[in-house]
């Protein structure tokens, strides 16, 4: 009988439960930082579309990719809460009558169902400057200096920017009315999902002044997760109903181009599987062997919301 690795030792329910339990703290202090700045009816938008759960699966992958890269500050949930606040403005215009007209996100009426569309796209449009904020912020108070907090806060905008989400989202808008090829399905996603779950690790092991060879090694973890999540995301909106999913399976309804769309349902989980083989082996290349980062990779594929 062989002994268990570290990896099956590894209690990952009880690890995105603390971790979660850290980040929504600095998310909360953020909110009331945020109070002065915001008119009130604006802060309450804001915070129901960050304080209304949710996984926080890209700050907990911020704050592993942190401390499996030698980061010893408790303070990095303050700057792990820099991608969550990017992540919920991108849910609440996501969920906007304009986008996908939802009426339910994470079991909880979806921000503009709550504040009207104006206060939500306002709210939204907040969040931005606000995350740019706490990255800085963040990055000091884990011990950055000024370069790596601008790199940080560079990061973080070019992986929400044109570039990244915000362009893949535009490409996903363009796909309702055409036809999307397997490989431009692929590069949608790597920016609109990817861009900033791969951000979320890199800016953990930038704070932490990881050496390059490791970067990269996070690098294409991020890029093979993000894959995954996003094909079980279409996985899920095809097979799972409203009470699991927190909100209405919507890409048939919208007509979306998906994974499951394009390449069946088995087709899809497989690929969903190989990619988090992807993401373990690039870890391994460089002698990263931490039970979370794989356990947190099995988790993106085996989820059920
Ligand atoms: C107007 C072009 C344009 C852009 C605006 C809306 C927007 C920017 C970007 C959309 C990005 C988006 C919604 C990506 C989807 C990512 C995704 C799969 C979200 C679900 O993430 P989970 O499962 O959610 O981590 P929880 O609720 O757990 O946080």
């Amino acid at each position: 009988m062989t002994a268990p690795t570290a990896a099956e030792y590894f209690d990952l329910g009880e690890y995105l439960r603390t971790e979660a339990v850290r980040v929504n703290r600095a998310l909360s202090l953020a909110m009331e930082k945020a109070e002065v700045l915001l008119p009130a009816e604006l802060h309450a938008a804001a915070r129901h579309a960050v304080l209304s759960g949710g996984k926080r699966l890209r700050p907990v992958l911020c704050m592993t990719a942190y401390r499996v890269c030698g980061g010893k500050s408790p303070r990095v949930s303050e700057l792990a809460a820099a991608v969550e606040l990017i992540h919920a403005y991108s849910l609440a215009h996501d969920d906007l009558p304009s986008m996908d007209d939802a009426e339910l996100r994470r079991g909880r009426f979806t921000t503009h169902r709550v504040y009207g569309e104006d206060a939500a796209t306002r709210a939204g449009a907040a969040l931005i400057p606000l995350a740019a904020l706490q990255a800085w912020r963040g990055a000091l108070a884990v011990g950055c200096d000024r370069d790596t907090a601008r790199r940080v806060v560079t990061e973080l905008c070019l992986a929400g920017g044109a570039g990244g989400m915000v362009g893949g989202q535009a490409l996903d808008l363009r796909a309702e009315e055409a036809c999307v090829s397997a490989s431009e399905l692929d590069r949608l996603h790597a920016l609109k999902t990817g861009a900033l779950l791969t951000a979320s690790l890199r800016i953990g092991a930038l704070a932490a002044s990881a050496p390059a060879p490791i970067l990269a090694a996070l690098d294409a973890y991020g890029r093979s997760v993000g894959l995954a999540f996003q094909v079980t995301d279409d996985v899920l909106d095809a097979t799972a109903n409203a009470e699991q999913l927190g909100k209405r399976p919507s890409d048939m309804a919208l007509g979306k181009t998906t994974y499951v769309a394009v390449h069946g349902l088995e087709a899809a989980t497989r690929r969903a599987a190989a990619e988090v083989g992807r993401a373990r082996a690039a870890l391994e290349a460089v002698g990263v062997d931490d039970p979370a980062l794989h356990a947190l990779a099995e988790y993106v594929i085996e989820r059920r919301w």
